[in-house]
């Protein structure tokens, strides 16, 4: 029998339930993507008479809202949004980012940048000191693959394509191992800005206004 201390997934569980604290009546709801995203999903499913409808960063997570009941509105319609609720791959202290191991990382961002509030919804195995253990996934123009990896390893890393993954936009992942990532926003900056590159999965210029470990809240970073 699976028990709260037995069950695996208790702390994403726990940061779901807690994120479902912050929807506001209704309103419309931006949603991450991932396994402890679809844990928001089933709790929002249960509150769906009391929100708007929601605005979905992956075409995964709009089929599990509309599974749930939940209407699935285009972001042009409905401009900025009061809270956007994802999970990441990695978080450092200051709440800045790693994301984009479920290739969802571009429209992740977007409706990020659109929330006034981004929480962040983790289990503590997510929590690093220093960005750069997980590879950095960066979404990349197809064509553009070798060179933006060329670009990569000028940088330091070592660039790996995840063949055999497209996007929900039709680009290529490019995951970059062996980065130690000490300057998360001129890092961010500095891939950007090689052509070729849609997004990078770092969330750093814009990172999470909360971070939910388990049902805690992080502390507050280190001055
Ligand atoms: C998503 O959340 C992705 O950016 C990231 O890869 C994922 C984390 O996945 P999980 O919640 O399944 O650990 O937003």
């Amino acid at each position: 029998m699976t028990t709260a201390a037995t069950d695996p997934n208790a702390g994403k569980r726990a940061a779901a339930e807690a994120a479902l604290k912050e929807v506001q009546d209704d309103s419309v709801v931006g949603v991450g993507t991932g396994s402890t995203v679809r844990f928001f999903i089933e709790g929002l499913a249960r509150m769906r008479a009391r929100i708007e409808g929601a605005v979905s960063s992956s075409e995964q997570s709009s089929a599990l809202l509309r599974a749930a009941g939940i209407p699935v509105l285009d972001l042009n319609a409905v401009g900025p949004i009061p809270l956007y609720v994802d999970g990441a791959d990695e978080c450092d202290p200051w709440r800045r980012l790693i994301k984009g191991g479920g290739a969802a990382l571009t429209r992740e961002k977007i409706v990020a940048e659109a929330a006034q509030r981004f929480v962040c919804i983790i289990d503590p195995s997510k929590r690093v000191e220093v960005l750069g253990r997980f590879p950095l996934p960066v979404e990349v123009i197809p064509m553009a693959r070798s060179l933006v990896a060329r670009a990569l390893v000028q940088l330091g890393g070592q660039p790996v394509w995840r063949d055999g993954t497209t996007t929900d936009n039709g680009n290529w992942i490019l995951d970059v191992h062996g980065l130690r990532i000490t300057d998360p926003v001129g890092l961010e900056r500095e891939i950007n800005q090689i052509p070729g590159v849609v997004s990078v999965g770092l969330f750093a210029r814009r990172p999470a206004d909360v971070v939910l470990i388990g049902a805690t809240p992080m502390a507050d970073p280190p001055r």
